[in-house]
């Protein structure tokens, strides 16, 4: 591959100290480009993360990196959990931009591990300690303060709104052969506004959320399995604890991957949905309210729900929006997700149970 940024560049921005010995490329994100530099330094290298934010999605980088500073700095001063290290540039910003790409970096973190699919209850356990941790952390971060990265992200009621005008301009000419996926979302439309619409009767309070909560945004201790560090900060805005909760156990409680071609894989784990919810609760329990533990097990439909909305909506564009791995992905990733959707629809009662025991 050849070099995808200019590391005399990076290296002088980020005024990083030592001799730049290569990179390697992190495939894990859906919409910015990872890699990881290393420098030597006399003896030992130093390694960093770095990223090219996609500035089609985030149309704002300063107020993007604005938001991480802040969101970190407060983390690091409460302790009881790491975070990363954005390096400033030479005139203070914590980002650099060559023609017109954006680049920040971040100290690579070592001993530690992430994970794309888990079966292991005890670890899906762990991560839902540190997202819990991780939303008492910031529970009292001044919420007034956070730029809104992307608008209305998770509002699925506005998201379903989208999803409609792309099938009625169905600007690629692939509606048609998505009859079936398209109405399965349209069938779906009451419980679209569910969560939107008990924000707006003040029945459940806005937080500072992370938004992106799936399992490969934690990053686990080699040693003890727990989970030391969350990452993948792009998203923290004003949200619901529940989209949060939702999107944790749509990616890690499903048994196979979010992108499985082979769907009689796909199901819901209930002990990993267990494991993460007894995890949850105990780190971020007692700033809960009832309302928001209530809707716990339908928070996991919707975010899945909405998941497979997006992924459709973007194949009905033409695929402007998510990275792709091959032409039909964006298809593969709905069919996935439906799947999941149908399962957690059967398993609702259970998860209700479970998390009932849990809170006890
Ligand atoms: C994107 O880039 P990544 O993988 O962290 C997306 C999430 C989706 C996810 C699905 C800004 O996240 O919302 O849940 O893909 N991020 C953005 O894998 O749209
Ligand atoms: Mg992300």
């Amino acid at each position: 591959m050849s070099q995808p940024f200019k590391a005399d560049f990076i290296i002088d921005s980020f005024a990083l100290e030592g001799t730049y010995k290569g990179f390697s490329v992190k495939n894990d994100g859906n919409i910015n480009s990872t890699f990881v530099i290393s420098l030597e330094n006399g003896a030992k290298t130093d390694k960093y993360t770095l990223q090219k934010i996609n500035t089609n999605v985030f149309r704002r980088p300063d107020e993007l990196m604005r938001n991480l500073v802040g969101v970190t700095a407060h983390i690091k001063q409460k302790g009881g959990m790491q975070t990363l290290d954005f390096m400033p540039c030479r005139d203070g910003k914590y980002y650099c931009v060559d023609g017109g790409e954006y680049w920040r970096c971040y100290r690579y973190i070592d001993n530690v591990y992430t994970c794309n699919i888990i079966d292991s209850p005890d670890v899906f356990r762990s991560a839902g300690r540190a997202f819990g941790k991780f939303q008492s952390i910031l529970s009292d971060y001044p919420i007034d303060s956070l730029f809104d990265t992307i608008p209305d992200f998770h509002n699925t009621a506005k998201r379903f709104e989208t999803f409609k005008k792309s099938v009625a301009e169905n600007r690629a000419g692939r509606a048609a052969g998505v009859r079936r996926e398209i109405d399965f979302i349209l069938s779906r439309e009451d419980d679209m506004s569910r969560l939107t619409g008990l924000l707006e009767n003040g029945i459940l309070p806005l937080r500072v959320t992370h938004n992106d909560t799936k399992l490969n945004n934690i990053l686990f201790d080699e040693k003890t399995n727990e989970g030391v560090c969350i990452i993948d900060l792009d998203t923290v805005m004003p949200g619901l604890s529940l989209y949060d909760f939702g999107d944790s156990i749509r990616f890690g409680a499903n048994t196979a991957a979010e992108d499985e071609k082979d769907t009689s894989k796909i199901s819901l784990n209930l002990d990993l949905y267990r494991a993460y919810t007894e995890g949850y609760l105990s780190a971020a329990g007692s700033s809960l309210t009832d309302a928001e533990i209530e809707y716990l097990p339908f928070s996991a439909k919707l975010m899945t729900l909405e998941l497979a909305m997006r992924f459709l909506t973007d194949y009905l564009d033409g695929d402007v929006y998510f990275k792709l791995n091959y032409p039909e992905h964006n298809l593969v990733r709905t069919r996935a997700q439906q799947t999941l959707v149908s399962d957690i629809e059967k398993k609702l009662d259970k998860m209700k149970t479970i998390t009932a025991n849990a809170v006890k």
